[in-house]
């Protein structure tokens, strides 16, 4: 397969996926960002596998479970309350009014959005499970942007290979490739079984990324950074970086 047949499987695999915001703007970005499998010899080499990247686009089983409305979990385990301190307290008594999502890095464009704003663009849910490291789960239905619209919008450049995502509570950070990032199910949510966000579960903001570990799944999320490298962004404690399942 040549790389340009290659690429047009790829974008009907993303297609196929896509939820209909998430559609055409990874379709676009699997361009722009080659989400194709970088050969073991020459660019085109016939036969050669494919990578990790483009198999969990490509394939069903890169899809993470979703659920039936009936399969919603009806007491989930919310990990934890606000986050300490003034700003939080400030923002929360505004009704969050204030909160801002900035994306920077590696963008033509960086951004700075109220929960207004990503509200005002095309939505999209999953009924799709959390499950924690240490042995619970709960399902539920997630309400968001998809990751893919708003990279898109950002105008993420073509070295992009990361996104780095920080929260509200000190020392809160993760990142994750950019395969995850332009999957159709990576939310950026403000919403939980359509009601907002509850506090508990991270609002009025949180990244959702329902292929990994819920540890992945950043709560009071306030700050994505495109970039070429990890270097200066640290993996955060013990667990591991890629938790996917
Ligand atoms: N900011 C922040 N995000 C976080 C955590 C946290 O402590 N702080 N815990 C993580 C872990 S370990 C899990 S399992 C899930 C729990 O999500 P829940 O509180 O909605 O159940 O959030 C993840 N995101
Ligand atoms: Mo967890």
């Amino acid at each position: 397969m040549n790389v340009v047949s290659r690429r047009k499987l790829i974008k009907a695999g993303l297609g196929a996926t896509a939820g209909l915001s998430g559609l055409a703007a990874a379709g676009k970005l699997a361009d722009v960002y080659g989400l194709i499998p970088p050969t073991t010899g020459s660019l085109y080499a016939p036969g050669e596998t494919l990578t990790y990247a483009a198999q969990r686009l490509l394939t069903r089983n890169s899809m993470a479970r979703e659920f039936a409305a009936a399969e919603i979990s009806t007491s989930p385990f919310a990990n934890s309350k606000a986050p300490d301190g003034e700003e939080y307290a400030k923002l929360q008594a505004a009704g969050f009014s204030g909160w801002r999502l900035r994306i920077e890095g590696a963008v033509s464009r960086p951004q700075s959005l109220s929960i207004d704003q990503l509200r005002s663009y095309p939505s999209s849910s999953q009924i799709t499970q959390l499950i924690c490291e240490e042995g619970w789960s709960f399902i539920a239905k997630w309400t968001g942007v998809p990751l893919a619209f708003l990279l898109e919008r950002a105008g993420a450049l073509p070295n992009a290979r990361y996104v780095a995502y920080f929260s509200l509570e000190s020392g809160g950070s993760d990142s994750i490739d950019m395969a995850d990032a332009l999957h159709p199910q990576t939310f950026v949510t403000y919403a939980m079984n359509g009601r907002e966000l509850p506090v508990g579960h991270g609002g009025p903001l949180r990244l959702r990324v329902p292929r990994q570990l819920g540890y992945k799944s950043l709560k009071f999320l306030n700050r994505l950074v495109v970039t070429d490298s990890l270097k200066s962004f640290a993996p955060q404690g013990e667990y591991s970086w890629y938790a996917g399942m």
